[in-house]
């Protein structure tokens, strides 16, 4: 993922970026192609409030902000290609979002309509979500309104059913995000069911999930900003109450209307519907808890199976009427404490009686069907994407408003719409675009008569919607991307629907096999963070430890996907350890240990052991899920092995295995900590940077022990140890037993009256 470029790096980024260069260089040192980008996902509103509040323009704080951070990540020594660094800012970049733009509006994939935003009355100004706090504007501390405003939106519902069945394909994601991707789709099979109102044309159409409770329906819920609403009140006492009720609805926020423990409140509308199938009248509120914006925007109200209906026929002394029976233990409606929502046997429901859930929702949407009075529909939680935002730092929306044409996309040859760099910045009056008169004022592509530009800019989440193919071909000059070089890059594993596919400008629909999400640095029990005031500066520890410390100390410290616990001590250890690494490295070159030919030479087999051991175990950590930790626990070990050969005494076997060893260990270690491996790779004459070097491979027979130790036993009684060969047949390791001084004089010339061989582990010699 990459940065947004709010100033300096922090630990996240360190940690995030340490972790992609590690895999990077293993998977090239392993022989893959790799492409290893960086960029800046430079749009959006910090930079908007930083003009606001310093004056500064925020095409200057950007790019200043780029600048530093990149010589940052340039210490940490991270193997981007640098030539492909891109910055969504630049019109390079947004011309051909703009594109996009215009394609999706031509495929109908692009809409607008008319939508709330939160409006400050004193600004004068749209605020984003951040910037409404406690319901008040951030600047001026005016209660924040919702006012109507026609705006842009991408129809992603289109995709609703091909983005959830893609999730299927997703074996390389975490299940976590898997499940909050499948609850945001939020797919529901359900029946819609049309109850005709008392006395008139109109009828009130329901969405539920649960057809097997219609025949305990006591009353209908509406949304308080459904048209009908409004509508059926028109003219009688209710009016100014429902109005009122309205208000405080639309006060409350979206999550808490659908999921929140809140009181369940509503009002009477005066007016009644009938039962479809017993033709009973009953009531229709308004209810504070039915959302307008999913499914119809009004429920059938089953109070002794759904928990809000329950809570909501409690509070107005409305009917309760059991039609699913626990088969378990009965149940008494009027005992009842709370909903029973599980499945059952149906009871009360006339024809549909004694079958259990499951065939009841059959039964009765094939009923409901059949008198044509409903059907079976699927519902999805996910809404369209409003991408309109009433800001400057954005990518503008490439349409132009004529008086007599409407709304027409710029044309091609016109593009990019390129964000002006002057301006005003002061957070009053509306967006600063809609102030500049050279921007605003142009010509209709159709008529040629005066017209206005769209001056709303882009939600920042488009550009980082598809910046990851752009690193693909990032100087293509007259199309986003070429086909044939992302195809290249991007291999199609399973198909998922993805709106560029379809407008055909690539062939791969599901960008991402893998995710890796990365947990958090933690410092003193609390997420580091400025407000926590418990930051660590990257740029301190690499100063005073160096990036290799640093990247050592958060690969080291925790697991990628778990949280990380920062330690002035853990950092403390990662340096010594590099120290050590050094110095046994050093010491090995001024002992000769590079310098003998020792042709011919077999390797001492207990330090070659422990070399390839390391090679595999190290390899095997990153390919079972970049257990980073666990690999450089591994090359710790591998160092004390090797620092514990004494060098100056080195037999010619010790001095071949030592030497094996640094070269695998300085291997292993680049892909953690590169600049002193790069260094110590150098020293022991090897050529190039440790990432141009193949991966070491472990060789099996290294990992045999070919000796093993033998307890010797008269008696049962520890006598001596011996090491023989793995292969010594069970008679030569008698003989050799029977032939050691301590058991000859155990046996005093006799013969022993039984031995007892457990190969490869012990012999007892019973006399
Ligand atoms: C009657 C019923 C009886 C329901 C019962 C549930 C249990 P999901 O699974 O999320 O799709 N519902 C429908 N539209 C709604 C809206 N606009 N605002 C709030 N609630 C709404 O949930 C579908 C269920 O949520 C529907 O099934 C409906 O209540 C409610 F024993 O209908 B049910
Ligand atoms: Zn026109």
């Amino acid at each position: 993922m990459f940065p947004y470029p709010s100033g300096r790096i922090h630990m996240g980024h360190v940690r995030n970026y340490a972790i992609g260069d590690a895999i990077a260089r293993y998977k090239r040192m392993c022989g893959y192609e790799v492409l290893h980008p960086m960029g800046w996902d430079a749009f959006g509103m910090p930079a908007e409030n930083a003009a606001i509040k310093h004056g500064v323009h925020p095409a200057t704080w950007t790019e200043e902000n780029i600048a530093t951070m990149r010589v940052e990540l340039a210490r940490l020594g991270l193997s981007y290609d640098w030539q492909r660094e891109i910055a969504t800012c630049r019109p390079d970049y947004y011309r051909f979002e703009q594109k996009f733009f215009i394609d999706m509006l031509e495929k109908g994939l692009a809409y607008r309509k008319e939508s709330l935003v939160n409006w400050c009355t004193a600004c004068q100004t749209v605020l984003a979500n951040e910037q409404v706090v406690d319901g008040t504007c951030w600047r001026c501390d005016t209660a924040v309104v919702q006012k109507p405003l026609m705006q842009w939106f991408f129809k992603i519902t289109h995709y609703a059913q091909s983005l959830l069945e893609g999730l299927d394909s997703l074996q390389g994601w975490p299940d976590r995000v898997t499940a909050m991707q499948r609850e945001w789709i939020g797919r529901s099979e359900g029946l819609e069911v049309h109850f005709p109102i008392d006395g008139r044309e109109e009828k009130i159409s329901i969405f539920t999930t649960r057809p097997d409770t219609l025949m305990g329906v006591t009353f209908l819920s509406l949304a308080a900003e459904h048209p009908l609403v409004a509508h059926l009140v028109a003219g009688t006492e209710r009016e100014a109450a429902v109005r009122c009720f309205a208000q405080e609805v639309a006060a409350m926020d979206r999550t808490t209307r659908l999921v929140g423990n809140f009181e369940k409140k509503g009002l009477f509308l005066g007016a009644y519907a009938h039962h479809p199938i017993t033709r009973e009248r009953i009531p229709i509120y308004a209810a504070n808890f039915v959302l307008l914006s999913y499914g119809t925007g009004a429920v059938m109200a089953v109070p002794a199976h759904d928990q809000r209906d329950f809570e909501f026929a409690k509070a107005y002394h409305l009917p309760i009427t059991l039609v699913v029976q626990r088969p378990e233990s009965p149940l008494i409606a009027t005992e009842m404490t709370e909903a029973y929502t599980a499945p059952g046997v149906l009871i009360n429901s006339g024809d549909f009686d004694d079958l259990d859930s499951d065939a009841a929702k059959t039964a009765i949407s094939e009923a409901i069907e059949h008198m044509g009075t409903g059907k079976r529909v699927v519902n999805y939680r996910l809404r369209d994407w409003g991408i309109s935002r009433q800001r400057y730092w954005g990518t503008p929306i490439p349409i132009i408003y004529c008086e007599c044409c409407g709304a027409l996309p710029v044309a091609e040859a016109d593009l990019p719409v390129v964000l002006p760099l002057d301006g005003t910045f002061t957070g009053e009056g509306g967006s600063p675009l809609a102030q500049m008169d050279a921007f605003v004022k142009t010509t209709c592509p159709a008529c040629q008569g005066p017209a206005r530009r769209e001056t709303d800019t882009m939600d920042t989440f488009v550009e980082s919607s598809w910046y990851f193919l752009r690193y693909t071909d990032p100087q293509a000059p007259n199309a986003p991307f070429r086909r044939s070089v992302a195809n290249h890059f991007m291999p199609v594993d399973q198909y998922i629907g993805g709106v560029l596919r379809d407008l055909g400008y690539i062939d791969v629909s599901e960008p991402f096999t893998r995710l890796l999400t990365q947990g958090m640095v933690i410092k003193d029990g609390a997420k580091m963070s400025k407000s926590k005031g418990n930051v660590v500066d990257p740029d301190y520890i690499v100063s005073r430890y160096g990036a290799d410390t640093a990247r050592l100390f958060i690969l080291f410290a925790a697991p990628p996907e778990k949280d990380l616990d920062w330690s002035d001590d853990g950092i403390e250890g990662a340096f010594r350890f590099l120290k050590r690494v050094w110095r046994l490295v050093n010491a090995a070159i001024e002992a000769r240990v590079f310098a003998h030919d020792d042709a011919g030479v077999l390797a001492n087999a207990d330090v070659r052991r422990k070399v390839h051991e390391t090679i595999k175990k190290v390899s095997g950590d990153i390919e079972a899920g970049f257990h980073f930790n666990s690999a450089i626990a591994a090359l710790m070990e591998l160092t004390n092995t090797l620092s514990a050969v004494p060098l100056d005494t080195a037999t010619p076997p010790e001095r071949v295995a030592v030497r094996e060893g640094i070269r695998t260990l300085t291997l292993l270690l680049g892909v953690f900590v590169p600049h002193i491996a790069d260094e110590l790779w150098s020293r022991i004459g090897g050529t190039g940077f440790t990432l141009a070097q193949p991966w070491p491979q472990w060789d099996e027979a290294a990992l045999i022990k070919d000796d093993s130790l033998i307890i010797v036993q008269v008696n049962g009684k520890l006598r001596e140890r011996i090491t023989v060969p793995i292969t010594i047949s069970q008679d030569d390791l008698e003989a050799q037993v029977l032939a050691l001084p301590k058991i000859k004089d155990a046996l005093a010339g006799g013969t022993p009256k039984r031995v007892i061989v457990v190969p490869g582990k012990l012999v007892n010699v019973v006399v």
